[in-house]
């Protein structure tokens, strides 16, 4: 049986390539999750996608994917990046590799957007490709949980 990833993003990233392309680029939140789905499939991972502008729903996505028996997670935490503890605690929770992941170099932004609670225990951090971070981010993951490229 084949290996699940969960992709999931926080809050307004469903307006992706609907508002403001010069930051966040012209790709639709439909589009960025075929493209974490044709990755994961070059690994033979399966993946599972979640979007919510509510924080709860976000930690119940992460339940969810511990009780999927998820092997990793993909985490944009947009706008609660720098505010979450109870995110954090749901990172520490599932026990399983988070790749926190931002379309936008954040340390190049404004202040405000540096110090991400999701840094201290994502397992990896990748900012400042575009949507492309993904597709990085899924390739990360899969050699982290020995996924191996399919022939
Ligand atoms: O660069 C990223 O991926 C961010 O996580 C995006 C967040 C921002 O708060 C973080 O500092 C960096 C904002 C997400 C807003 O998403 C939109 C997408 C399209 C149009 C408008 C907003």
């Amino acid at each position: 049986m084949s290996k699940t990833i969960y992709v999931i993003n926080g809050p307004n990233l469903n307006l992706l390539g609907t508002r403001e392309p010069e930051k966040y680029g012209r790709a639709t939140l439909a589009e960025v999750e075929a493209l974490c789905r044709d990755t994961a499939a070059r690994f033979g991972l399966t993946v599972v996608c979640r979007q919510s502008n509510h924080e709860g729903a976000i930690i119940d996505a992460f339940h969810e994917a511990f009780h999927d028996k998820a092997v990793g997670i993909v985490f944009n935490p947009a706008g609660h990046t720098t505010t979450s503890v109870a995110i954090l605690d749901a990172i520490l929770a599932v026990g399983m590799p988070v790749i926190e992941t931002h379309i936008t170099n954040i340390h190049a932004r404004e202040a405000f957007r540096h110090d991400s609670y999701v840094s201290r225990v994502a397992r990896a951090v990748i900012c400042g490709f575009g949507v492309q971070g993904y597709a990085l981010a899924v390739i990360g993951l899969a050699a982290m949980v020995g996924a191996e490229a399919q022939k």
